[in-house]
């Protein structure tokens, strides 16, 4: 069977590479049954405390296969609930830094799949493309929500209903994305990041991305009153002792991202 997602783990850093560099890496069934696994695997290993997600070959990932389901007709809200929101939500739920390693072009639902990563970091010649609207559907994969929160609505809307490529640079200027490096910087500016995550207090990392998430819907009343239970379950783990006792002593934290 063809590897179109390859799995490496080493020092704590987990890499799910999109691997069908012929089509620029656009998710087919067999892909996506694939990446659900990887990033089950990912989030649950204590052994793993930082994933990384990327692609082979010159893009990202071109988004859903178009030949694959392009008759009319094919219930594609069907191949959504069953394909891509899963991904979407594994993202978002992993209770550890994603972080999106955006190697070129991510185009349709692999531009937002990037989005819901907790760090995108792609080269300067990668280019954002909503290319929905070109075949007449609308952006999914958490589009529509990712959109206009991280850049508002007007640049949301030109984004989804002109379809046009936004550069990397100009998605980091708008604060889309983290970050755009030279081409030839991208794996090492990933692997220092990817290195200090899963050096750190994961239970904290896990915690402080559950509650930025949850404030873009919540109230501030709720939010205090969640960060109140998450900072409670914080105070609890060896990290925190280790993190307090290293800055009385003026040394650096050993953390080791466990409960106990
Ligand atoms: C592709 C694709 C592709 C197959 C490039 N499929 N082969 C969810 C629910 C269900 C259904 C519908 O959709 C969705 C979510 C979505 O993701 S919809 C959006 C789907 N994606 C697109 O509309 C993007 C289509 N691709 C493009 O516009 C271009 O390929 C981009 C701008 C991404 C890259 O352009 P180039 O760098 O010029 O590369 P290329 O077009 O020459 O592509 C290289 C090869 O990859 C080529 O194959 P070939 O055999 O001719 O070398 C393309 O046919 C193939 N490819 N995208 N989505």
């Amino acid at each position: 069977m063809t590897d179109y997602i390859l799995y490496e783990q080493a020092e704590g850093i987990a890499t799910i590479t999109l691997n069908r560099p012929d089509k620029l890496n656009a998710f087919c069934e067999p892909m996506h049954v694939n990446l659900r696994e990887k990033l089950q695997e990912a989030a649950k290993s204590d052994a793993v405390r930082c994933v990384i997600l990327t692609g082979a070959g010159r893009g990202f990932s071109a988004g859903q296969d178009l030949g694959e389901r392009m008759m009319q007709g094919t219930d594609l809200g069907e191949t959504l609930e069953t394909f891509y929101s899963p991904i979407i939500h594994q993202i978002r739920n992993a209770p550890k830094p994603v972080i999106c390693a955006v190697n070129g072009v991510a185009a349709g639902a692999a531009a937002n799949i990037a989005l819901a990563c907790d760090f995108v970091i792609a080269v300067k010649s990668a280019r954002f493309i909503e290319a929905f609207i070109k075949i007449g559907l609308m952006p999914d994969s958490g589009g529509t929500w990712f959109l206009p929160r991280l850049i508002g609505e007007a640049r949301a809307k030109a984004m989804a209903l002109l379809g046009e490529p936004i550069s990397a640079e100009q998605a980091a200027d708008w604060g889309l994305i983290w970050q755009a490096v030279e081409d030839e910087a991208l794996d090492e500016t990933v692997q220092v990041l990817a290195q200090q995550f899963a050096n750190g207090p994961t239970i904290a990392y896990g915690l402080t991305k559950q509650a930025i998430q949850a404030a873009m819907s919540q109230s501030l009343e709720a939010q205090l009153e969640l960060e109140g239970k998450l900072q409670r379950i914080l105070g609890n783990t060896p990290d925190y002792a280790e993190g307090v006792d290293a800055f009385n002593n003026k040394r650096p934290p050993k953390f080791t991202g466990r409960e106990k």
